[in-house]
């Protein structure tokens, strides 16, 4: 377990030292954009979207310099998510990974340009990206945007602020789940996938791991928000108006919690040996404490 947990970091690494090359100003009059935008991307993400993607190129022989354009883009998404989703008309937080949040720091006006040119560079980086075919990089994109647009994170962020305390139910909850979290767990498998020329049956496998993964991810979130040290946790809590466990309670959500996790690593049992750093990523996401 050491040697893959050495490997995750290494993993993540590569992201931090990648990512630091693609926003950089173009001109000196965008050095404050580009800072905001630096400012989120560098204050310590886990980066678990791009080392899942490492993880299942590495089950089809592909390496991470193959994955970088691709590993990078969605820690961008995920970057720019967080960036609008901490905005007071979104979910109104003023801290993000123990750090005040962009817009407390760059001013509404900024954070939403940081966010808007960060998603907007996460398809560009890919479409650049001359050592993927191009048909390959069509599929990828298409994914991506798939994932974040109105059947993914904008769909979900939508329905999540609709749903004000006590007017909301178990559809919702799954609703905003699917969309908001496992969305991008889910094009970030089946990216790396795509490039690594998978078939229908593993790319279903990986989607169904991503999906349950991403369920459980969000309600361990949900129980953080409940019973969590904010200062542990890096952000504003309580302030979420609709979660698992405003629902369901704290009890039947660590139970459901651990449902999912017996889902994602009975989806992967399909790849035999090859899913022991899946099985490992599984474990260490849901001992974390942010
Ligand atoms: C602009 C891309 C874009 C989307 C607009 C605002 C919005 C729609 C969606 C919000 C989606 C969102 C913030 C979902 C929460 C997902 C989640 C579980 C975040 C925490 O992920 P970690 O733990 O975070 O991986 P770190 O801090 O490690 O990066």
């Amino acid at each position: 377990m050491d040697n893959i947990i050495a490997e995750f970091k290494s993993m993540k690494q590569y992201v931090d030292d990648n990512l630091g090359r693609y926003i950089v100003p173009e001109v000196p009059l965008l050095n404050e954009l580009t800072e905001s935008i630096n400012y989120t991307l560098f204050s310590g993400g886990k980066r678990i979207r791009p080392i899942f993607c490492f993880l299942v190129g590495e089950i089809f022989g592909i390496n991470k310099e193959k994955l970088r354009s691709v590993a990078c883009s969605l820690e961008m998404i995920h970057t720019a998510s967080l960036i609008m989703d901490d905005l007071p008309h979104m979910d109104n937080a003023a801290t993000r990974r123990g750090k005040p949040a962009n817009h407390v720091v760059y001013g509404q006006d900024v954070a939403a340009l940081a966010s808007i040119g960060l998603l907007t560079k996460a398809y560009e980086v890919v479409m650049a990206d001359g050592t993927v075919s191009d048909v390959k990089k069509v599929a990828v994109v298409r994914k991506l945007a798939n994932a974040v647009g109105l059947s993914g994170l904008v769909g979900g962020q939508f329905v999540d602020l609709k749903f004000g305390r006590g007017a909301f139910d178990q559809s919702a909850i799954e609703f905003i789940h699917t969309h908001k979290t496992a969305s991008l767990f889910v094009a970030s498998g089946t990216v790396a996938a795509i490039i690594g020329d998978a078939d229908a049956a593993q790319i279903e496998a990986l989607a169904s791991y991503a999906n349950s993964l991403g369920f459980a991810f969000q309600i361990l979130d949900d129980l953080f928000d409940a019973e969590g040290n904010e200062t542990e946790v890096g952000k504003t809590l309580h302030c979420d108006k609709s979660n698992y466990v405003i629902l369901h309670g704290v009890d039947a959500s660590k139970k459901r919690l651990q449902q999912y996790t017996e889902k994602a690593l009975d989806a992967v049992a399909l790849f035999g040996s090859k899913n022991t750093k899946l099985v490992a990523l599984c474990q260490m996401l849901l001992q974390r404490r942010s």
